[in-house]
Parts: structure tokens; sequence; C-alpha cells
């Protein structure tokens, strides 16, 4: 069965409820360090994993007879600014973990996910190459470069079979995300709702590659499913949807909510958002994979505004 580590978080929790819809309830196994949202804990069975601790890992795995393991746990760019010993020790303790659990046989199957975050200032802004330089300026990303050099090695050193993607900016309204430079686009929803403006902690003009969820659920899934010699890089995969600024998201909004205002006021994460590309070249997961999005940023503030407006409703 497939065991999630991270279960809780923003993209952890629609995985799971995702995988549980395709393969069952009881085949998917979510885990966290904390319990997650009512849906995702009334969904199916939950167990209490620290993904730094290799033996709690190895508890669940065999407990399940677990062959597929998504590791979901990390600390995102934000965040891994204020704390970066913290998020150096989450984000590559954890990957040695699984990379090791996988490589003495104990599951067939790994997905890690890298990010967008693994480029840097120097690196091409505007449609950025699969292969480049690649010089990240935060923890976040340099634990995920890293971790990129360590999946590749063990696929060809150990033959783990491990697939990665790195992930744009995710947007989604189910959890609340935690911690990162692009959750300006998804706390921009709730204001809108809310209190019918937004006050932007990213500038004007800051264009950068974003994902609306369902997206990157999809594409997860669909690496895991693909033949593995199909899945030619083993480092981990550019994956594109769209790029947006923060006043392009504020004009989709007014269409539907026509009294919203959007006002700018930058702090940290400006500085972590210009050193990110603008938008990325995906080529590769599309020819490899079969990779291609599905949603733009309309459809995107459709279905954000709408299921945001019920959720409210229904509090
Ligand atoms: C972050 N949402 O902002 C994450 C992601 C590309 C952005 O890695 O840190």
């Amino acid at each position: 069965c497939i065991l999630i580590i991270g279960a809780c978080g923003q993209i952890g929790t629609e995985l799971t409820l995702k995988l549980r819809e395709i393969n069952g309830d009881n085949a998917v196994i979510a885990s966290d360090i904390r319990e997650g949202s009512k849906e995702l804990m009334k969904s199916g069975p939950f167990e209490f994993i620290n993904a730094m601790e290799y033996d709690s890992i190895l508890n669940v795995i065999e407990k399940y007879k677990v062959t597929d393991v998504y590791l979901m746990a990390a600390m995102l760019s934000a965040t891994g600014e204020k704390f970066p010993a913290k998020a150096w020790e989450l984000n590559m303790n954890s990957l040695f973990n699984v990379l090791n659990l996988a490589k003495e046989g104990k599951f067939k199957k790994l997905f890690w996910p890298s990010s967008i975050a693994v480029f840097g200032p120097t690196t091409p802004k505007e449609y950025t190459p699969q292969e480049t330089v690649m010089e990240p300026s935060t923890v976040y990303g340099i634990s995920k470069q890293a971790g990129e050099r360590w999946c590749e090695y063990y696929f060809n050193k150990f033959g783990v079979d491990v697939r990665s993607i790195r992930y744009p900016g995710i947007i989604s309204w189910k959890t609340n995300p935690g911690g990162g430079t692009t959750d300006y686009a998804v706390e921009i929803y709730h204001n809108a709702l809310l209190i019918g403006k937004y006050n932007s902690f990213l500038n004007k003009g800051t264009k950068l590659p974003m994902m609306y969820m369902d997206d990157a659920i999809e594409a997860t899934i669909k690496i895991m499913d693909a033949n593995p010699e199909d899945v030619k890089i083993r480092s981990s995969y550019n994956l594109a949807a769209m790029s947006f600024t923060p006043e392009e998201i504020a004009e989709e909004i007014k269409k539907i909510v026509p009294e919203f205002r959007i006002s700018y006021n930058s702090d940290f994460r400006q500085n972590i958002a210009d050193s990110w590309p603008r938008s990325i070249d995906d080529s590769k997961a599309r020819e490899d994979w079969g990779w291609k999005h599905k949603i733009d940023i309309k459809k995107m503030s459709e279905i954000m505004l709408n299921s945001l407006h019920t959720k409210y409703e229904e509090i």
C-alpha cells in the first residue's frame, strides 16, 4: 500500500485524498507529526511519524507492508530563512531516511518533491531550462538542490526507484499553506472574500511560476504511475502550468468581486521571489511521461472563489 509522510500539509492533504479516491481509503496510510484536517483524519488510516526518525518510518512500512512512499514533509522557503539549521535538518534527514529504507529494500517506489526554488539569481529567468545554472540563495532551495543530487545518486548507485518534480507555487483552498513565498497567491483569495482587499507582501510585477493544486496532484500521480524507463531524469523534472503577477490575480478576482482592492507592501519574501525564475520550460516532463496542465488563471480563480465562498458560508 501507499504511505504519505507529511500528509497534513498543503499538498500532502490533497494527495492523500486523491490517492484514497483512486486506490481505496485503506490502501493509503496518512502520517504526520500532528493530526490534520477533519476531512483527512476521517478519510482513512493515520499514523504519527516524525520524518526525521528512521525507526518510526520503518515501523509503519512493516506494519502495513508499504510499497510506495511519498515524502511530503519539509520546511518551505520563508520559514526556512527564519530557522535555517532546522530547515536543513528536516529537509535532508527525512530524505536520507527514505532513500536508505528504499536502498535496503523496505519499499519499492519513492516520490520526493523538489521546487523551482532550486534555481537562483544567476539562473535564466524566462522559460528556465531543465538543465541550467543553479545557485539557490535560500536554505530551502539549497536543500532541494542537494536532495536532487542525492536522489540521482541513489538511483544510479543503488537502483532506488525515486521520482521527483520541481513544483512551482501551488495554489489551493482546502488547507492553509505553511511558510511559503508563493502563499500570497492563496491568502489573496481568502482576503478577497473576507475583507474585500489584500495587502500583498510581493510587489507589483513579481511574476512567478504557479499551478493549481489539481494539476500538481495529477502530475505527481502521473510520474509515479509512469514506466520506470520513461522517467529518464532522476534528479527532478521541471513542471509548469502558468506564471502570473499579483496584479494579474487581482484583475481576475475583480471580475468576480468587483469591489476588491489590492495594495503592495513587500517584506523579506520579495528577495526570495526575486531570486526565482519567472517562467519554466517543462518540455521534458511533457515528452517523457505525457504531462500537460489543465487549469489556467481564470479557471483557478473561479474554483478558488467559489470553493472558499462555500467554505466560509458553512462556518
Ligand atoms: C514556497 N510554496 O513558496 C513553496 C514553493 C516555489 C515555491 O517551493 O516556498
